[in-house]
């Protein structure tokens, strides 16, 4: 049986920490999906579809192998776009406490809803603290983030963005 995964995220905008996660995730499966899905509890700054392009010229600019696809979803629960896509694992990065405490209740709630299990991805220790919050308020702020974003993201960054909400 081939291992469709799932790596979903707001991506908001992808970091060096999310591309890392993907990288290790498309060295171990058979196809990975990445899935920009729009998280209620923050306040988006990238259009979703801004969000996937980005992500998109990063993975062509690491050169990412694999078969590696880019998709947003907005339908309902993320099992619903797992099952759509026959995908049978979920794959979430941990950083810290914060991580385990808001992402264990939701890998428990995604097996009891579809049977589908959340596999954990300890950071490459130098971008343990980064984060797409983090890099909008060095970006909003001036500062130089190229230590913790693709190359391309940190040209979008830089030209100036709309604070279009999605
Ligand atoms: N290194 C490693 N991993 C990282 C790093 C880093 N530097 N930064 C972030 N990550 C990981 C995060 O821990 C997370 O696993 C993932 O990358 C995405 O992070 P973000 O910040 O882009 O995305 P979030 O945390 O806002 O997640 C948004 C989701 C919408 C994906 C999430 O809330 C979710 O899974 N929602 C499920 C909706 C649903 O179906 N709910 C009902 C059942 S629970």
């Amino acid at each position: 049986m081939s291992t469709v995964a799932v790596v979903p995220g707001s991506f908001d905008p992808i970091t060096l920490g999310h591309l890392d996660v993907i990288v290790r995730a498309a060295n171990l499966f058979d196809e990975v999906h990445v899935l920009v899905v729009h998280n209620p509890g923050k306040t988006a700054l990238i259009p979703i579809s801004r969000r996937v392009e980005l992500i998109e010229e990063a993975l062509a600019d690491a050169r990412v192998r694999g078969d590696v696809r880019v998709a947003s979803w907005s339908m309902g629960l993320l099992v619903d776009y797992c099952t759509d896509v026959r995908a049978n694992l979920i794959i979430k990065g941990l950083r810290g406490q914060n991580d385990v405490a808001y992402e264990t209740p939701m890998a428990i709630v995604n097996r009891d809803l579809a049977n589908i299990e959340t596999i954990f991805m300890l950071p490459d220790p130098r971008n343990a603290h980064v984060s797409s919050s983090l890099v909008r308020q060095v970006a909003g702020l001036g500062g130089d983030v190229s230590p913790y974003v693709p190359a391309n993201v940190k040209t979008f960054l830089q030209g100036g963005m709309d604070t279009t909400i999605t």
